[in-house]
């Protein structure tokens, strides 16, 4: 089994990216499974090719896309993604969408075709505190859902594919007021691998 594992270069002005940082954690091979680790710009545009690059040179049996949620106190499992480009801030091409579609002839929203109820029950078993979140917000990491979802589904249905959003590092919140939540790298990249265990 292969699985592709995406992280995001840093944005919004910080030096590191917790999805990055903590992706880099994860074990190459789990329980017999190649893991392919892949890092995507943090941009509407050059993400949209990064990923249907990333699908058609590695073929995967699985893709599980990892973002930072800033402000979010857990590992988040996204049910959905919409077709809807947003930008709160501009992206690392000071690109900013305003309520412009994705895909024209796409959906209004794609389910993640991963396990998603079991993923978060075995991640809070091992002692890190995990969610199923309803909106993976809509810049570019709800972008990089919808797109990969899109793709798998009109060019390769057999393999299956989702997004899990993680906190923010501890030194990318320390001195912040107000008071922010974080997790460290380690843990977070510990939460991954259980979620990749269960997949496989
Ligand atoms: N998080 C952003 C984009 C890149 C990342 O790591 C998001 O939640 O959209």
């Amino acid at each position: 089994m292969k699985i592709l594992l995406t992280a995001f270069e840093p944005f919004a002005g910080s030096p590191v990216n917790s999805a990055q940082r903590s992706v880099e954690l994860v074990p190459d091979t789990i329980n017999g499974a190649e893991v392919v680790k892949v890092l995507l710009p943090t941009e509407f545009k050059r993400s949209t090719e990064a990923i249907h690059k990333a699908i058609t040179e590695h073929r995967p049996d699985v893709v599980l896309c990892i973002g930072q949620a800033g402000g979010r106190m857990e590992i988040d499992l996204e049910r959905v993604a919409i077709n809807i480009d947003d930008g709160r801030i501009p992206d690392n091409a000071g690109f900013q969408p305003q309520e412009e579609k994705i895909f024209a002839d796409g959906p209004a929203a794609y389910f993640t075709t991963l396990p998603i109820k079991e993923m978060t029950k075995e991640i809070c078993a091992a002692g890190f505190p995990a969610i199923v979140s309803d909106s993976a917000g809509t810049y570019v990491c709800n972008h990089v859902m919808y797109v990969l979802l899109y793709y798998l589904a009109k060019e390769f249905p057999q393999t299956i594919g989702g997004f899990m959003h993680v906190p923010a590092l501890p030194e990318q919140v320390i001195g912040k007021m107000p008071p922010a939540p974080s997790m460290s790298k380690e843990s977070i990249a510990s939460a991954i691998t259980v979620a990749l265990k269960v997949i496989i």
